[in-house]
């Protein structure tokens, strides 16, 4: 079951082989994902040979291999996690009953939305930082951005692959339908409002990969705890490609933070900028934006989807099986914060309509922690500043903070005190453009740019001077 399949045009652990019809349903589709990615992928450097890791195993461990590939050659491919043998639905009304193996008639509408609605994401983020490349502040951290597009790449085919083994020609349809939306775009936009931001400097990147992939952490988790087992599995490996990503995004911020107090204690007045780098309170604003439209992907504090997804068993919590004891949720309460009268107070909401806080809260406090690290590497550097991260109802858009304005210590205020202060506190135009100015690239092997320090470690042992990708 682990081994994969490289003889196939489609390499695959699912042994597509013996499903002629889904075989040549999916080789139909792969040419038109191709066109996309030629279209929508890293622009300018598709010829060029990148220091790629490729699955070729799904046992943890020895699971990857690397080797320069130009990307249109990568294996794209759908690896599932191997079969758990008797394994049984972690959460909700079925919890302890066998798993399903098909996808049962009354939710057959709910996970397709969820799988579309995680399909789309992954071909959003490689539209988002198609442009990136060509100011890459060095060639380790272009491979990392190249590794992280064909591996979204990847993602897409996993959920396609669900498309189009459990949903006939609903899911043929949908599987179409997310290489024609387009992030940013109009008339066509790509679902959930993060993956429609631009994402045109490195720090965005970097914030990206930290805040927004984590929520990918996330809702990979909570599906690996679905009672649909395909999904479930599918989940779990593409948690260990993500991983990376995450590291990509804390070390990435870390750097940043790192050069910034360098260059704050070389200026004489402690100004980062006049030394020609990026300042802590800047990095401090890209965290505040990146991080609120991270926590709005979450949906609403108090929603009747939520408990109706973990009730059903699509869904589960962080851990479901592994770290809970009670798996009904049921006559429990979650007191929420709520506005009443401008003024907070607190509502006793039934656990299973606050499952999106619930999720919330662990991503939150799995931010946390890398927010700590950051902060005892500023201390030691000897700087006056600790990074945040700002509360959980400032500047959101989606629940049931949106449409009031909170400071960043989560007090409500007027919109005369928001316009008075949101400058502080969010990226202006005038940071957008200063930071912009910075991103020249840097393309000769072991060179950073003046803005952020060098990485700790290279990838997969490799020295500080490999040419991780051959221009
Ligand atoms: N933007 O009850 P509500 C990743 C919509 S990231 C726009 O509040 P629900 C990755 C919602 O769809 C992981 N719309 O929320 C990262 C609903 O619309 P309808 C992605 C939003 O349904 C980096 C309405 O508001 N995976 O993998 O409980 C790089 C009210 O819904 C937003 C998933 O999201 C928003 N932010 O939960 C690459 C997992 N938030 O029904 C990849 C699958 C909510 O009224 N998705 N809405 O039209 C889900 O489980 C759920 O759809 C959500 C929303 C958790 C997103
Ligand atoms: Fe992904
Ligand atoms: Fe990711």
């Amino acid at each position: 079951m682990a081994s994969i399949d490289y003889q196939s045009l489609i390499p695959n652990n699912v042994d597509l082989d013996n499903d002629r019809r889904l075989q040549r349903a999916l080789e139909k589709w792969q040419p038109a994902f191709l066109d996309w990615w030629k279209d929508m992928g890293p622009e300018g450097y598709q010829a060029k040979d990148v220091y790629l890791r490729t699955a070729v195993s799904t046992e943890p461990g020895g699971w990857a291999v690397f080797d320069h590939v130009k990307m249109p050659d990568y294996r794209w491919g759908i690896f599932l996690a191997d079969r758990e043998k008797d394994r049984v639905i972690p959460g909700g009304d079925h919890a302890g009953k066998p798993v399903w193996q098909e996808v049962p008639g009354e939710h057959r509408n709910a996970l397709r939305r969820i799988i579309v609605t995680q399909g789309d994401t992954e071909p959003a983020s490689v539209e988002q930082q198609r442009l990136l490349a060509k100011t890459a502040p060095s060639l380790m951290d272009m491979r990392n951005l190249f590794q992280v597009n064909v591996e979204e790449g990847r993602h897409l085919w996993a959920m396609v692959y669900l498309l189009h083994a459990y949903f006939g020609r609903d899911g043929r349809d949908d599987a179409e339908e997310l290489l024609a939306r387009r992030s940013g775009d109009e008339d066509k936009p790509r679902i959930l409002d993060a993956f429609n931001q631009p994402c045109s400097d490195w720090l965005t990147f970097f914030c990206f990969t930290m805040f927004t992939d984590r929520d990918g952490k996330y809702q990979l988790g909570a599906l690996a705890e679905s009672a649909f087992d395909p999904l479930s599995r599918t989940c779990r490996f593409m948690l260990t490609e993500e991983a990376h990503h995450l590291s990509v995004g804390e070390s990435g911020i870390e750097r940043v933070l790192r050069r910034a107090a360098e260059l704050t204690k070389l200026d004489p007045n402690g100004d980062a900028r006049n030394q020609g780098g990026i300042d802590l309170q800047t990095v401090q604003k890209w965290i505040n934006y990146w991080f609120s439209y991270s926590i709005d992907l979450f949906g609403s504090e108090i929603s009747s989807n939520s408990a109706d997804y973990f009730s059903s068993g699509l869904k589960g919590r962080w851990r479901e099986a592994a770290d809970h004891s009670e798996h009904s949720a049921m006559n429990q309460f979650y007191q929420m914060p709520v506005v009443q009268n401008g003024k907070m107070g607190v509502e006793d909401i039934p656990l299973r309509n606050a499952m999106n806080e619930v999720l919330r809260q662990d991503y939150i406090a799995d931010c946390q922690r890398v927010v700590k690290r950051w902060n005892r590497m500023l201390k030691k550097q000897d700087v006056d500043f600790q990074v945040s991260l700002p509360h959980n109802r400032f500047f959101r858009r989606q629940g049931i903070y949106a449409g009031q304005e909170f400071n960043p210590q989560g007090e409500p205020i007027s919109d005369d005190e928001w316009n008075a202060k949101k400058n502080e506190w969010l990226p202006t135009d005038e940071d957008r453009a200063y930071v912009k100015s910075l991103m020249v690239p840097v393309t000769e092997p072991g060179k950073m740019a003046h803005w952020i320090a060098a990485p700790l470690r290279g990838i997969n042992r490799q020295g500080p001077d490999f040419e991780y990708v051959r221009l």
